[in-house]
């Protein structure tokens, strides 16, 4: 079940749109438990960025496992922090009993705590890990997310492999992280690729950064493009950045300045927005990916949380996936393992 995310700004409007939202919920799928026995189970899960495939596929094995145990998924998502706020009232409106989310800021974190506790919902964190009021993460609120900095580490260490069998002439490449050091988990990705592109021996003046405005494919082309224009001696770029999409619209900034695929290699995270880059009849600069888990991160959150609500089971505070590394070569069969392509 998916839901238009609602912009509540008249209480009349709001009330009348809860009322109908309700109503919908009420009215699709089972029938109203048994007197007396417990109610049916329903989950909202919230995601920041919902136009991009890895969230697309998180609501997928969300989905899965609302199928597999018999429970009601709601979803709802927008980069919009009143919208994420809007959508707590939603759930509790539609009869949630708690939402899975992966917030837009980090910093709306005690607001949507104190949100869900009102309401009386369980909450779940996905991806990006709330922050507290003093900048720390709030690790009392139960997250899911990626080893970060491991799997930036990986990222490094591949780049500095590639940049050797390649033979790239050390005097001539550089590194370029795009980075967003807003998001903590996409802050200690790029420091954890750089760190290791510096020990593999890049000296640190030729690892520049190009932070991205919003964190796009429009947000990293424009940054990586000024980073070349600041930069045009350079002959071979290694690229590294937060996610697939970072890493994608730095390839894309420098064939916008006609290097040739084969001078340069980005290697992306996520695995899942870079499949239609990998499936391109030519190779471009994009080597690879790491391939997160977006199973682990959409079926189970929801079923952590379902068994939450329904058995008492406490999910554990904080739960860490790894990546798997996929090119060209082994894309298909890994995605197929997977579960994320046919
Ligand atoms: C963050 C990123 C996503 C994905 C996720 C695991 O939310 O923005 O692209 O990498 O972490």
């Amino acid at each position: 079940m998916m839901l238009p995310t609602p912009c509540f700004r008249r209480p009349v409007l709001r009330a009348a749109l809860l009322l109908s939202l309700a109503g919908l919920l009420g009215g699709c799928g089972k029938s109203p438990a048994p007197a007396g026995s417990a109610p049916a189970v329903k989950i909202g899960f919230f995601v920041k960025q919902p136009e991009e495939p890895w969230f697309q596929l998180e609501w997928k094995f969300a989905e899965q496992a609302a199928r597999d145990h018999g429970f009601t998924l709601i979803k709802t998502g927008a980069n919009d922090g009143e919208k994420a706020l809007a959508a707590i009232d939603a759930f509790a409106a539609a009869g949630a009993q708690g939402f899975v989310i992966c917030t837009p800021d980090t910093k709306l974190g005690p607001a949507i705590v104190n949100k869900a506790k009102a309401a009386g919902l369980k909450l779940l964190t996905v991806d990006d890990q709330f922050l507290g009021a003093d900048g720390q993460p709030l690790k009392n609120v139960h997250y899911l997310g990626i080893s970060a900095r491991k799997i930036g580490e990986t990222v490094g260490d591949l780049l500095a492999a590639e940049m050797k069998r390649r033979g790239f002439n050390p005097a001539d490449t550089a590194v370029c992280a795009v980075t967003f050091d807003e998001l903590a988990t996409a802050k200690e990705r790029t420091d954890g690729a750089t760190a290791r592109l510096q020990a593999a021996g890049i000296p640190a003046d030729r690892i520049f950064r190009a932070p991205m405005r919003t964190p796009d494919i429009p947000g990293s082309l424009e940054a990586v493009s000024t980073l070349l224009t600041r930069q045009p001696g350079i002959k071979h770029w290694l690229v590294c950045g937060t996610n697939d999409n970072a890493v994608l619209g730095g390839i894309r900034a420098l064939e916008g300045r006609n290097f040739a695929p084969e001078s340069s290699v980005g290697i992306g995270i996520n695995g899942t927005d870079c499949i239609v880059e990998l499936e391109k009849a030519k190779p471009t600069s994009f080597h690879g990916s790491i391939l997160l888990s977006a199973k682990d991160h959409g079926y189970k959150t929801a079923e952590m949380l379902y068994r939450w609500i329904k058995d008492g089971v406490e999910p554990p505070l904080d739960t860490r996936t790894v990546g798997t590394f996929i090119t060209r070569e082994n894309f298909r069969q890994v995605l197929k393992e997977q579960g994320i392509r046919e």
